[in-house]
């Protein structure tokens, strides 16, 4: 059965996903970035900077207030998966697409980049997780779903890089990724790849980027995150983004696929804005002609989520300021943990909600052409002239890679001498890079120099046509293989069947049904302490493994803020449970309408007695939202107030309404009281006339209303239960 629609209410069936999968074909090529619209009309604003909105999403949460609003920002908004199992990072991808990711980035686990080939299958078990053509095959597959079901086009992004980088980026042309990191100075600095082979790899899988009009990220960010003094690497960044931008343009990609991976280099407690934003500038200026794709500090995150997002937030701020095309979001756990589906949706809401939040801020602020922004900005693009010049100088990149220039932690010209050198006769593949022989031939398309088809009685300008077409321009050409042995997604998938659109429920933080849950506490004690009491809580709360995962000081001796995880050993049978149906509530305009129309006076007051007002007037008065905002008239008579009295001023009020409040629930007086005002306003005759409703904080409404009374509301009952109650009532009397 074809798999060609996803329905909202129903979970992604990943086995329909797998099936056929030797069958599928990519639907299209290419990058696709969001459509601008010039001043959105969105319910009751208008947007400077916004674009398409979409057809179905998960609006940020006060969108409730606003007729449930999503406008989206102008920057591509990019979510980073990695669960290493790749069945559930679809399921992550769907929710990230219905928060507005549409950009999703698969982080390969294996350290691919020392693999001398392309990994076919699903293996597990072989340390991480690789990129596999099944695996992408899959993966691009529901993203055709989950982009038909947002109404967006999601771009689907991994990595070209490593000792195989061409086989992958042939894989990624063929299977239709759209964007990918490619970058030999990553190869030659972080992975101790042979600078020779890295740079000629490069030509030839940036030469199918080229043709594949995948868009191209660098890898500057790394010596951000790698250098030890990290924002002194400024200067290096703009020499790393120049060498490969340059480089890529020469081989033939259109500049507008060329996409930097920018970083603010540094974060709080540094003056980071300070120093981030001249940086920026710099960058944005030199640069001006390719794309920048905003990478979030990640040097600095710890393990608080909280700090995490604001990191996230004042990078957020500098991409505003400057330009970003596409906004990445590093998932605020990233300090702790893999990444769970819970904070890569956080994260791209994070970004959802600052970057509408700024939205038109440009219109209003400008960036000083003079003082201290345009000095430091100045001075960081002369420190990178420098660099490059003396790259030149000492013989060209490889050369300076080997006398240590790159990812010294002094601020250029100065260095400290730890930077990291490689040997230009060293490092994986070093001897392995070949002149091309006088009879050699490629017929393929995409390839970097000569194919040399001619002698062949080929066409230059259409070389695979020797051979009909290579993979690129014929499909069936390409040897799709499954698995190579057992230990793959059938496996994983046979161990949670019995999760997978059962009656059965576990929570889950990564993969179906892994029964993680996280706590937060305050533990009364020092750090130390405190850790060892939340690991023997989770031990006494039955959870497997619990474990610490964040940990702040309130104060040394009064107490320490802890976050722990651990597995659940149990499941929920659904089939036990009776979930009753979600309170439909009338919308605030309904019920306002109503009241303006019709008029509604209510007498309230605590009964018995019973001091207790906060609550009573929680659920009256405007400041938090209680019924008054309504336009509902409400005559407080105060607390300990006999319940004659209430009776009494209802009919004297001609009122449609009386609320008692009802906190003291001794001996059931607060459902005797219920009862008994009952049967005075029975006994008064107007009981037909007046609704009656009491609450409190002990009161069960299914118990409330066997005293008579019309409804009762307990603990967590706001303003707009009651006065949604009210005018549904009245509505429901009215129609009799
Ligand atoms: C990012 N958060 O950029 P291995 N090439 C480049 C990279 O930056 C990376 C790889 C390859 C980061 C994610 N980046 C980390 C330029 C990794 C990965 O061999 O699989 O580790 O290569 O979004």
């Amino acid at each position: 059965m074809a798999y060609d629609k996803l329905e909202k209410d129903k979970k992604i069936d990943i086995e329909l996903i797998l099936q056929d999968l030797d069958k599928y074909a990519p639907r299209r090529k290419g990058w696709v970035w969001r459509k601008p619209v010039a001043d959105l009309e969105m319910g009751p604003f208008s947007y400077k900077d916004a674009t398409e909105p979409l057809k179905q999403s998960v609006p940020l949460p006060p969108a409730k207030y606003f007729n449930n609003i999503d406008p989206q920002p102008a920057p591509v908004i990019t979510t980073e998966i990695a669960s290493g199992r790749f069945e559930d990072d679809i399921r992550r991808m769907r929710m990230a697409a219905w928060h507005g990711a549409d950009h999703i980035m698969v982080i390969r686990t294996a350290g691919q980049s020392h693999m001398d080939g392309l990994i076919e299958g699903t293996p597990q078990g072989i340390g991480g997780v690789p990129i596999t053509r099944k695996q992408v095959r899959a993966q691009r597959k529901a993203l055709d779903l989950i982009e038909d079901e947002v109404g967006r086009p999601i771009n689907y992004h991994s990595y070209v890089s490593g000792v195989a980088g061409p086989d992958v980026a042939v894989m990624f042309a063929e299977e239709g990724i759209n964007g990918a990191h490619q970058d030999p100075q990553y190869n030659v600095l972080y992975r101790n790849i042979n600078c020779v082979r890295s740079f000629v790899d490069a030509c030839e899988s940036k030469k199918v980027l080229a043709w594949a009009e995948i868009a191209q990220i660098d890898g500057a960010h790394n010596a951000n995150a790698t250098a030890r003094e990290a924002w002194k690497v400024m200067p290096e960044l703009i020499v790393q983004h120049a060498i490969n931008s340059l480089f890529s343009e020469k081989v033939g990609i259109k500049p507008e696929n060329i996409c930097l991976s920018t970083v603010p280099p540094t974060a709080t407690p540094a003056p980071c804005v300070y120093m981030d934003l001249p940086y920026a500038v710099a960058l944005r200026d030199f640069c001006r002609r390719y794309r920048m794709r905003a990478q979030m500090n990640t040097k600095y995150i710890d393990s608080s989520a909280r700090e995490a997002t604001v990191t996230h937030v004042l990078n957020m701020f500098i991409s505003k300021l400057t330009r970003a095309d596409i906004q990445s979001t590093i998932t605020p756990d990233e300090g702790r943990n893999v990444p769970w589906h819970i904070y890569n949706i956080e994260a791209c809401d994070t970004a959802k909600q600052t970057l509408i939040g700024l939205d038109g801020l440009m219109e209003m602020v400008e960036l000083k052409n003079d003082g201290p922004l345009i000095e430091k900005s100045r001075e960081i693009r002369e420190r990178a002239c420098l660099f490059m010049e003396e790259i030149v100088e000492v013989g060209g990149y490889f050369e300076a890679v080997q006398e240590g220039f790159f990812v010294d932690s002094a601020m250029y010209p100065e260095r400290n001498g730890d930077g990291i050198a490689r040997k230009i006769e060293g490092g994986i593949g070093y001897g392995f890079v070949y002149e091309r022989d006088e009879d050699y031939m490629a017929p393929v398309t995409a390839h970097y120099g000569y194919n040399n088809v001619e002698q062949y009685g080929g066409d230059p300008k259409d070389p695979s046509a020797l051979i009909d077409g290579c993979t690129f321009e014929d499909r069936n050409k390409i040897v799709y293989i499954d698995e190579l042995d057992d230990d793959n997604v059938n496996t994983r998938m046979d161990e949670n069947a019995k999760y997978r659109n059962s009656n059965f429920i576990k929570p889950e933080m990564e993969w179906l049904a892994d029964g993680t849950v996280m706590l937060t506490m305050c533990i009364p004690a020092n750090k130390r302490t405190a850790e060892v009491v939340a690991v023997e809580i989770g031990n006494k709360l039955g959870l497997e493994d619990p474990e610490v995962i964040s940990r702040e000081v309130l104060q040394e001796a009064e107490g320490t803020r802890i976050e722990m995880k651990g597995k659940l050993k149990f499941d929920v049978d659904l089939s036990t449970l009776v979930i009753p149906p979600e309170p439909v509530y009338l919308t605030d305009e309904e019920i306002r309408n109503d009241v303006k129309e019709h008029p509604l006076k209510v007498v309230c007051g605590t009964v018995g007695e019973d001091e207790h007002s906060v609550g009573l007037l929680e659920i009256i008065n405007i400041k938090h939202g209680g019924i008054e905002r309504f336009g509902i008239e409400c005559i407080y008579l105060g607390t300990s107030v006999p319940v004659e009295k209430l009776v009494d001023a209802a009919v004297e009020l001609n009122a449609e309404a009386i609320l008692a409040s009802t906190i003291i629930s001794h001996d059931n007086i607060h459902y005797k009281n219920m009862k008994r005002i009952n049967e005075l306003a029975i006994e008064k005759g107007i009981r037909d006339k007046v609704m009656i409703v009491a609450g409190g904080t002990q009161v069960i409404p299914e118990e409330a209303m066997k005293t008579g009374i019309d409804a009762g509301f307990g603990r967590n009952s706001h303003g707009i239960d009651v006065a949604s109650f009210l005018v549904e009532e009245r509505i429901r009397r009215r129609n009799k």
